[in-house]
């Protein structure tokens, strides 16, 4: 089985960290393909960058539809381009903050999220209010640390468990969620610090798309996931356009813009 991780951003060195994180937990027998993306900004840290990750986010997928990769991790905490990129895969796509919102909802009645600058929360709130149902997310809280400032802190475990502990008190809540995948590999010291369970969103989602993949299960060809209509596409982006063969997905045929081979139903 072959899962790629895709970092959405296009530092290298958070790279290293998620696909570790994600080889940690992944299962016999599972490749672990973690790329970076190859255009958009060097971190997400708001809604412009968030948009402008999304183009380098869908070449990856469509490259790694070329390589029949089984699944994929959106790996960026804000989920950017999930639902776009399920267009494009025929195996499942699961993005970090999702599989760890439904993780920390399996392990207590309320979650608290611990995240990067506090102009992120929103975002976080409104993916929470997607995926989970009402007062499963009782907070969202910044440690106010850039995203590329995360590693270079020695302090970092200590500064997010603080406000962790401070999280669970005021909101009530019995889990903690890491909310960016820079956080990723903090789990055991800042659970050791607090006594709660805390969830990365790397490991969480990388085994959540091989226990997909293992029941055979794909991103659906039906309605909203269908391929993307075949249309031009012009300027910067002339490369996303699909071609007729690639846009029908009723004859099962392929997703990506680039891939080749027929999706089974
Ligand atoms: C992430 N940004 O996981 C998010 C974190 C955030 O570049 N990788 C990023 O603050 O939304």
């Amino acid at each position: 089985m072959r899962i790629r991780v895709v970092n959405p951003n296009t530092t290298a060195a958070m790279t290293e960290l998620i696909g570790a994180s994600a080889r940690a937990v992944a299962g016999p027998g599972v490749l672990v393909d973690a790329v970076t993306s190859a255009t958009g900004p060097a971190s997400i840290e708001s809604h412009y960058d968030e948009a402008l990750s999304v183009p380098g986010l869908l070449a990856a997928i469509a490259d790694g539809e070329a390589c029949d990769v089984d699944g994929y991790v959106v790996a960026c905490f804000g989920d950017p381009g999930l639902d776009a990129a399920r267009e494009l895969a025929r195996g499942p796509v699961v993005g970090i903050a999702e599989a760890a919102m439904h993780a920390a909802a399996l392990l207590g009645r309320g979650f608290s999220i611990v995240t990067t600058l506090d102009r992120t929360r929103g975002r976080a709130w409104e993916l929470a209010h997607r995926y989970t149902a009402p007062g499963a997310c009782r907070g969202v809280h910044a440690c106010d640390i850039p995203v590329l400032e995360l590693d270079a802190d020695p302090h970092l475990a200590d500064r997010v468990a603080a406000l962790a502990g401070l999280a669970l008190e005021e909101d009530g809540s019995d889990v903690i969620v890491l909310g960016c995948a820079g956080m990723s590999g903090l789990c055991e010291a800042v659970s050791a610090r607090l006594g709660v369970p805390v969830v990365d969103g790397v490991g969480a989602a990388t085994l959540l798309v091989q226990s997909l993949v293992t029941l055979g299960l794909r991103t659906s060809v039906r309605n909203e996931y269908a391929p993307p209509l075949p249309k031009p596409y012009t300027g910067a982006l002339a490369g996303f356009g699909m071609t007729m063969q690639q846009g029908s997905a009723q004859s099962g045929s392929a997703k990506s813009p680039v891939s080749r081979g027929s999706r089974a139903m």
